[in-house]
């Protein structure tokens, strides 16, 4: 019989107030809204089809990271070890780690109960001899995990697929800095990050072919109608990614093709025809920066390793 090797922990914030975020992020002169509403369901089926579309080489070349140098990621790090991702471990990029660093236990932290549990689940119905401790918690929020993971001797964080684009430079800084104070001196930080490369390579990435990531912008108003009883109409609505080679990030928007007034949550909202609605920005780095943000964080670099084209890095950090 296989042994129970589920423990959940549970540590959410009070729930933000989504109509509140959501018009504040309306009245602003550049609209935005927040890139965490693309993930409903079908929002995460999306991405899911984004990571195999052919001019998506970020997950990709990732996928190739991990599988190169998995082992010796393992080596460096050492048995016994706990391994934290910021995320749930849904993909295969998890998988790949788990099987080179195969750890005493496995802390995923996920803000999505529900998903974070169907991710465990999985993973312990493949690995028997796996335990995992899922953390429901905010990880972009200060985080107090329970004392036996905090006071694990040799920890390692995982924070793949270039997540750390979707913060601005000063919000990177200060989550980099939180990620040091969780997981204290002298463990070990893997993180994945998207590099700075030739503009029509990244609005490629953003501008598939098939569409798919226009359906995945556009999700975001179906998923507030859904939620908040907005009147967005996606026909009325463009894809648009654009690179901002000053700021190094791809930001994508959604482009008014009319002038009309929504109703959003209770509250009018006029937009002009080709007004946009900021959804996400995607900064990308060059791996200098990245590793002077490490130290400033208090991370010391051991290794950097990117693919043959320079297109994206994993850095293992130590603290
Ligand atoms: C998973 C947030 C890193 O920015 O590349 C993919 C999300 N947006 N296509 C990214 C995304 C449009 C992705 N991140």
């Amino acid at each position: 019989m296989k042994r129970q090797a589920l423990q959940v922990f549970d540590h959410l914030p009070a729930p933000l107030d989504l109509r509140e975020e959501v018009l504040k992020g309306l009245a602003q002169r550049q609209k935005t809204l927040p890139a965490k509403l693309f993930y409903d369901e079908r929002g995460s089926r999306l991405f899911e089809a984004i990571t195999a579309l052919p001019e998506y080489y970020l997950t990709r070349t990732e996928i190739g990271l991990l599988r190169q140098h998995g082992g010796e990621i393992a080596r460096i790090v050492g048995a016994g070890s706990v391994l934290l991702e910021y995320g749930a471990g849904a993909s295969l990029k998890i998988r790949l780690l788990l099987e080179a660093l195969r750890p005493d236990c496995y802390v995923p932290m996920d803000i999505s109960r529900e998903f974070l549990l169907a991710a465990a689940q999985r993973l312990l119905d493949d690995y028997d001899w796996l335990s995992i401790y899922a953390a429901c918690v905010d990880y972009s929020q200060a985080l107090s995990l329970p004392r036996q993971i905090e006071q694990a001797e040799r920890k390692l964080g995982f924070f793949p697929g270039s997540s750390l684009g979707n913060f601005t430079p000063p919000e990177a800084q200060q989550f980099l800095q939180r990620v040091r104070q969780t997981l204290g001196r002298g463990s070990y930080f893997l993180l994945g990050v998207d590099l700075e490369k030739n503009a029509a390579v990244l609005e490629a990435a953003y501008n598939d072919q098939q569409g798919v990531t226009a359906a995945f912008n556009k999700n975001m108003l179906r998923h507030l109608n859904q939620t908040l009883g907005a009147g967005f109409d996606e026909q009325r609505f463009r894809h648009e990614a654009r690179y901002n080679s000053e700021q190094s990030r791809i930001e994508m928007h959604l482009i008014s093709e009319v002038d009309q007034v929504l109703n959003v949550g209770g509250r009018q909202i006029a937009l002009r025809k080709g007004e946009s609605i900021h959804t996400e920005n995607s900064c990308k780095y060059h791996p200098d920066r990245l590793q002077q943000m490490a130290q400033t964080a208090g991370f010391d670099t051991r290794r950097i390793w990117t693919d043959e084209r320079g297109y994206f890095a994993l850095l293992l950090l130590q603290g």
